[in-house]
């Protein structure tokens, strides 16, 4: 079963942030596809919501540098 969580990201700037949160989310296990739009910082995380849960990629957001806007 998969489950997708859509958030929006503050602070990206260029490709290279877009790159290092999308390699962090990707790590996380449970997350099957993670897609980043740069532009409004639109991010979809696809994920096993049986091993991951949504509310840990805020976590991830703000471990790489990042903000989720509320
Ligand atoms: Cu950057």
């Amino acid at each position: 079963m998969t489950e997708t969580a859509h958030m929006t990201v503050e602070g990206m700037s260029c490709n290279g942030c877009s790159g290092k949160l999308q390699r962090a989310l990707e790590a996380v296990n449970g997350v099957e596809d993670v897609n980043i739009v740069l532009d409004g910082g639109k991010v979809t995380v696809s994920y096993d919501p049986a091993v991951v849960s949504a509310a840990a990629f805020t976590g991830v957001v703000e471990d790489t540098g990042f903000d989720v806007a509320s």
